[in-house]
C-alpha cells in the first residue's frame, strides 16, 4: 500500500482499551486521531490543560458515565503523533462499555490491533524496529528479553542501522562522483578505496548476522530435548530441573510416550525443555510413535541433553546422537560409576545437578541471549541484512563503476527496509554535501 494513502486514512479517530480486559481497579482507554479535541470537548465540556492529569466527569446523553483521570496530548508530541487522549476509568466492564459507546456516538471507531503504533510509524514517531521492540516488550517473559526489547524500542537497532546507512551512503556518493566526474581530477584511487571500504562494511554486516542469531533465539526462546534409553531417568531429570512433577516417573521402561514440555528460564533466556520417549525398538505402535517423535524433537531442538544410566550399558541409539550441540550425562550415579565419559548426575540424590544446570546455562548463554550491542531479533531483519551483504558481495566483481553503484544502492535499500526508512533525500544530501560539487 502507498504510504501516503495509509497516512491519510489514519486520521480518523480511533480508540481502544490499552489495559487488559476483565475487572480491574482501573481501565485505560486511549483515543487518537483528528477531531479528538472535539470528542473530548463533548465529553468534558471544556478541554483540560495539555499533558496534565485532571480528574473530570465524563458526560454523554445527559448522564455522567464515570469520573476519570483525563490526559489530553495534542499532536505531534504524542505517541501516535496525532492528537491523543487517555481516560483512566474505573475498571468495570459496564463503565468501559458505556464510554466505548459514547466514543462511537461521537464519531470514533475501535482501533485495529497495532493501529496506534502503526500511526506512530507513519507519522515518523518511531521506525519499524522500534515498533517491533515495543511489541516484544509487551511479550517479554524474562529479564534479558525485557532488556533486549527495551533497547530495540529505544532505537538501539535503528541507531546501528543508521550508522551503516550513513557509511553506505557516503560510499555511494563517492562512487557516483567517480562516475560523474571521471575526467576531472578526483583522486585516482577513489574507486579502489570505495571497494575496500565496502568490503569492510560487508564484514561488519556479516558479523552482525552471526551475532543476530543470539538475539532471535532470545526473542523466540531456546529448545532443549532430553534423550536416552528407556529408564535412564529422563523424566526424573526434567522434573528435577523444572522443580515440578510435569512428567510421570516409573520403574517401567517405556513410561513416557508423548513429548512432555516445561518452560524455564536459563541464563535469562526462555527455554523449552522437552522430555521424550526412551529410544529403543518399540514394543507397540504407540511407543513406536513416541520414539519417532523423540527423534524428530532431537533434530528440531537447539540443544540435546543425552542421558545414560550408570546401571546400564550405553545404548547405540543415544550414542549415535552425540555431536555438536549436545551434553551427555550419566544418571543414577548413586548406583555405580559410569562406563562412559560423561557428567555423572543423580536425579535421586541431586548429585551433579548443579553442574548439569550450569552446563545447560552455559550452552544456552553461548547460543542465545543479550549481545553487547543491539542486534537482529527477527527473521525479517535477517532477510534484509543477508540481502545487504549479498549486494556488497557483488561489488568487487562488478566490472563497471555503474554496477558498483548499483550494488551499493541495493545494499542501502535493503538496510532501509529494516527500519522502514528509505531516505533517498539524505543520500542525495550526502552526495552533494561531501564533494562540494560546483565549487
Ligand atoms: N537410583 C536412582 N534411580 C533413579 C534415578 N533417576 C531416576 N531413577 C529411577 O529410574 C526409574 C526410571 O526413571 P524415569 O525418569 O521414569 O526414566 P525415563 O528415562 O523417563 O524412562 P522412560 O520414560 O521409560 O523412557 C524410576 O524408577 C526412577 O525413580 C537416579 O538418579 N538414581
Ligand atoms: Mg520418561
Amino acid at each position: 500500500m502507498d504510504r501516503t494513502e495509509i497516512g491519510r486514512a489514519a486520521g480518523a479517530p480511533i480508540f481502544a482499551l490499552a489495559s487488559g480486559a476483565g475487572r480491574a481497579a482501573l481501565a485505560v482507554m486511549r483515543l487518537s486521531g483528528d477531531r479528538v479535541d472535539r470528542i473530548l470537548g463533548a465529553l468534558l465540556k471544556r478541554l483540560p490543560e495539555p499533558r496534565r492529569a485532571s480528574l473530570r466527569a465524563l458526560r454523554h446523553g445527559g448522564e455522567v458515565l464515570d469520573r476519570a483521570l483525563v490526559l489530553w496530548m495534542p499532536g505531534p508530541a504524542s505517541y501516535t503523533g496525532e492528537d491523543s487522549a487517555e481516560f483512566h476509568l474505573h475498571g468495570g466492564p459496564a463503565v468501559i462499555a458505556a464510554v466505548a459507546e459514547a466514543l462511537v456516538a461521537l464519531g470514533a471507531r475501535p482501533a485495529e490491533p497495532g493501529e496506534f503504533t502503526r500511526r506512530a510509524f507513519l507519522n515518523g514517531r518511531l521506525d519499524l524496529t522500534a515498533a517491533e521492540g515495543i511489541a516484544d516488550l509487551i511479550a517479554a517473559e524474562t529479564e534479558s528479553q525485557r532488556r533486549q526489547a527495551l533497547r530495540q524500542a529505544d532505537g538501539g537497532l535503528a541507531g546501528r542501522l543508521d550508522e551503516w546507512t550513513a557509511r553506505l551512503a557516503r560510499l555511494l556518493a563517492r562512487q557516483e562522483a567517480f562516475i560523474e566526474f571521471e575526467d576531472e581530477d578526483l583522486p585516482s584511487d577513489l574507486d579502489a578505496r570505495v571497494a575496500k571500504d565496502a568490503a569492510e562494511l560487508q564484514e561488519e554486516l556479516a558479523a552482525m548476522l552471526q551475532e543476530g542469531a543470539r538475539g532471535e533465539k532470545l526473542r523466540d526462546g531456546f529448545s532443549i530435548a532430553i534423550l536416552g534409553a528407556p529408564n535412564a531417568g529422563k523424566s526424573s531429570l526434567l522434573n528435577y530441573l523444572s522443580g515440578s512433577d510435569a512428567a510421570i516417573v516409573s520403574p517401567l521402561a517405556g513410561t513416557t510416550r508423548d513429548v512432555v514440555e516445561v518452560r524455564l528460564a536459563l541464563a535469562g533466556v526462555p527455554v523449552t525443555l522437552a522430555d521424550t520417549a526412551g529410544l529403543r525398538a518399540a514394543m507397540d505402535e504407540i511407543e513406536a510413535e513416541g520414539v519417532r517423535r523423540a527423534l524428530q524433537r532431537a533434530e528440531q531442538a537447539d540443544f540435546r541433553l543425552l542421558v545414560f544410566a550408570a546401571d546400564a550399558q550405553p545404548d547405540e541409539a543415544t550414542l549415535a546422537l552425540r555431536g555438536a550441540d549436545t551434553l551427555a550425562v550419566v544418571n543414577k550415579s548413586d548406583l555405580g560409576t559410569a562406563s562412559i565419559d560423561a557428567l555423572p548426575v543423580s536425579a535421586r540424590t541431586g548429585d551433579g545437578m548443579q553442574e548439569l544446570r550450569q552446563g545447560l546455562e552455559e550452552a544456552v548463554a553461548a547460543r542465545a541471549g543479550m549481545s553487547t550491542q543491539a542486534t537482529l531479533t527477527r527473521p525479517r531483519h535477517r532477510a534484509a541484512l543477508t540481502e545487504a551483504v549479498e549486494w556488497l558481495g557483488q561489488l568487487p566483481s562488478a566490472p563497471l563503476p555503474e554496477l558498483r553503484a548499483e550494488a551499493l544502492r541495493g545494499a542501502l535499500s535493503a538496510l532501509g527496509r529494516m527500519t522502514g526508512r528509505v531516505d533517498v533525500e539524505r543520500v542525495l544530501d550526502l552526495v552533494f554535501g561531501e564533494f562540494c560539487i560546483g565549487k
